[in-house]
């Protein structure tokens, strides 16, 4: 089994009927809500979908996952997510599927938060991985010459064809080049109060659980 597949299995077994759950986006995400879906169909699983991106709203409404929207419920009981990096203290990185606005809405108003991975995300300090930051495209370009002279290697991300990426919330993505974060939390709040910012790909102390795809079988951590 695709360890990816086996962490998005493992995960699905923590919803219960009548919850409300948050639904991610990645290709992990993808073999968590194929596994709700099967629930639905084959065991009645009833449950309210939340969803974190269009992609991820036309596989659950393709599956027949009653979905709603974060303003048509009173919490989020449960998301469950894919991330790019999760550090030693289990801070994230996620934005890699250029969805980071609405997972992070959605992680927000949620009561627990799941992250699910293979072990290819699991790294000491956050930063290999290119942080996104969502901007709104008028004042983008001052945004990347901004980041230029912090030294951040920021790069307007395009589509495989040249085109800049425009998110769900049309928006452009900045990716920062940093090697290593040392302090998440400083750069966070830094890049928070930055004009033209919408947000930013650190998700810090939000997980309370990561399931991690290995050989040997899923590793569930509780944070
Ligand atoms: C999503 O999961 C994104 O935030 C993140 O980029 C992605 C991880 O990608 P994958 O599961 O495809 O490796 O939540």
């Amino acid at each position: 089994m695709n360890l990816k597949q086996m962490a998005g299995i493992e995960a699905a077994k923590y919803v219960e009927d009548g919850m409300i759950v948050g639904l991610g986006t990645g290709s992990t995400a993808k073999f968590m809500v194929d596994e709700i879906g099967r629930r639905v169909k084959e065991e009645g699983l009833t449950i309210t979908g939340v969803t974190t991106s269009k992609e991820t709203e036309r596989q659950a409404q393709a599956l027949g996952i009653p979905l709603k929207s974060i303003d048509e419920v009173p919490y989020v009981d449960l998301t469950i997510d894919g991330a790019d990096e999760i550090s030693a203290d289990f801070q994230g990185i996620k934005g890699g599927g250029a969805a980071l606005l609405f997972e992070k809405i959605v992680a927000t108003y949620s009561k627990q938060c799941i992250w699910i991975v293979d072990k290819s995300k699991m790294v000491n300090k956050l930063g290999k991985f290119p942080l996104p930051i969502e901007v709104v495209p008028y004042g983008s370009q001052q945004l990347v010459h901004l980041f230029e002279e912090k030294g951040y290697a920021p790069v307007l991300r395009t589509t495989p064809t040249g085109d800049l990426v425009v998110t769900d919330g049309g928006h452009y993505i900045i990716d920062l080049h940093l090697e290593v974060i040392e302090d998440p939390i400083a750069l966070g709040t830094y890049l928070d109060q930055l004009v033209g910012v919408v947000e930013h790909g650190l998700f810090l102390n939000i997980v309370s659980t990561v399931i991690i795809g290995g050989e040997n079988g899923p590793e569930t951590i509780h944070v």
